[in-house]
């Protein structure tokens, strides 16, 4: 019996820039995610030369930066980080939803993964579990998810 083609994208990097974008607001956090994001990188083949990092103000800002990567045709992938945390804003649900919604956007319509690595918590010690504590390092966890979907998206492109 003939069996089905599965896809998936490798882990190894191939050659090709990959973009950070990181939100200096609550960098106590972000910077965590940021040294994840990198060690990710770097472990699984990215050349440090091959990374650019762009910080900005606050998650809110991350999708205009992102967007303007998207354009340049540079990059395999963006990588956006932040952290917004309920417990220091009355605004959270407007800056996290601004956030996921633009990140959401421009992923399925850029055509390279723009990869959505901002915590959203309800606690300071939320956010320190995801960014390295007892929940891992999603940072670390964005980083493999964008060279896992840019080598799927490479593959698509061959497609005949
Ligand atoms: N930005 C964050 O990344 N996290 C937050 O928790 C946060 N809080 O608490 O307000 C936050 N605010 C700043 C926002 O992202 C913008 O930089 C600001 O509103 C200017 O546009």
């Amino acid at each position: 019996m003939m069996s089905s083609h599965v896809f998936e994208g490798s882990l190894v990097a191939s050659s090709g820039k990959y973009a950070i974008v990181a939100a200096r607001f609550n960098s106590n956090i972000v910077d965590l995610l940021l040294a994840g994001a990198l060690h990710g990188l770097s472990r699984h083949g990215v050349a440090d030369s091959d990374i650019e990092t762009f910080r900005v103000p606050g998650s809110f800002e991350i999708p205009t930066i992102a967007n303007a990567l998207v354009k340049k045709q540079r990059y395999k992938a963006i990588i956006c980080l932040g952290a917004v945390i309920r417990g220091e804003t009355d605004h959270y649900d407007y800056v996290s939803s601004a956030a996921t919604n633009g990140i959401a956007h421009l992923t399925k319509d850029s055509g390279i993964p723009v990869i959505y690595g901002v915590l959203t918590c309800d606690t300071l010690e939320q956010a320190l579990n995801r960014a390295g504590g007892k929940s891992g390092n999603k940072g670390y966890e964005a980083a493999v998810t964008a060279i896992e979907m840019a080598n799927l998206l490479a593959q698509i492109k061959d497609l005949i």
